[in-house]
């Protein structure tokens, strides 16, 4: 199965043969491999067609649903790790609408065993805040699939200066892949394109704390 014809799965409208389909992808493929190569470029495909004029908004909805319903479906949280890796919050930022990336952010997170709180997308900043000093995160995850809503990352830059203790800013999404944000960076926010990039933040990070525990 391509991404293009899983697309069109999408878009037939069918969410059982596409979970089918799905499934059967996960028995020789990663959830990441599904997430990364499979979903996120079927999703592409279609926002192009939408573009296009190729399909109507409906459409895309349908597909997305469909999207979204695949991710849950396969989303097997008894699988994850036991150990508490650490605790990431994760959010779009406010005006945003697009979530799925944060869905598949949460998977990454959850299968190196770590805590998730998902708060989904358009998360104004004082809410982010505000749950933020209750949850205490190791970690806030940003998502922004829009370029117009990537000038709001210095507020909520800014605004992570204000908790105690400081966690690390990751902020991903299609739009930091269009815009320079070496500002953001020198912030000390770490940018990151994809999961994979991702995935070896984490183990970066697993290994750093590892050797601050060992002995000598
Ligand atoms: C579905 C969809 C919608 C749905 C979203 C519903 C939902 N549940 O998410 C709805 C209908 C709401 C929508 C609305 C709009 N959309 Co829209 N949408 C899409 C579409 C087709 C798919 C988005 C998606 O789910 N992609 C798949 C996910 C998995 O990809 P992703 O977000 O990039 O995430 C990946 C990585 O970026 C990474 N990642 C994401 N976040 C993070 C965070 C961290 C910390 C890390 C490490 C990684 C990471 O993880 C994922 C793994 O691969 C895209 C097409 C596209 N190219 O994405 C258009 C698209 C993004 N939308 C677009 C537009 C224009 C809009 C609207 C403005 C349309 C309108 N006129 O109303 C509104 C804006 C709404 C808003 N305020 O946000 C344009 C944006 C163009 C541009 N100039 O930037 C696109 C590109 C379509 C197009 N080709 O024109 N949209």
């Amino acid at each position: 199965m391509t991404s293009d014809e899983l697309a069109d799965i999408f878009l037939s409208g069918d969410d059982y043969y596409a979970l089918r389909k799905v499934q059967y992808y996960l028995k020789t493929h990663t959830k990441k491999e599904l997430h990364q190569k499979m979903l996120t470029p079927a999703m592409y495909r279609i926002g192009q067609l939408w573009q296009e004029n190729v399909i109507s908004v409906a459409d895309e909805h349908l597909a997305t649903a469909i999207c979204d319903f695949v991710i849950s479906a396969t989303d097997n949280r008894s699988q994850a790790e036991k150990e508490i890796a650490g605790k990431a919050m994760i959010m779009g930022f406010e005006g945003e609408d697009h979530y799925l990336g944060l869905k598949m952010v949460a998977c990454v997170f959850r299968e190196h065993g770590w805590t998730v709180h998902d708060l989904g997308p358009n998360l104004p900043i004082e809410h982010a805040l505000e749950a933020a000093k209750q949850l205490k995160p190791d970690v806030i995850g940003l998502s922004a699939a829009l370029v117009g809503r990537l000038p709001l990352v210095k507020l909520y830059m800014d605004a992570v200066q204000l908790l105690n203790p400081k966690p690390t800013v990751l902020i991903g999404g299609r739009a930091v892949t269009l815009v320079d944000l070496s500002d953001a960076k020198a912030e000390g926010a770490v940018v990151l394109e994809s999961l994979e990039t991702l995935e070896d933040w984490i183990q970066s990070r697993k290994e750093s704390n590892n050797e601050a525990r060992a002995p000598y």
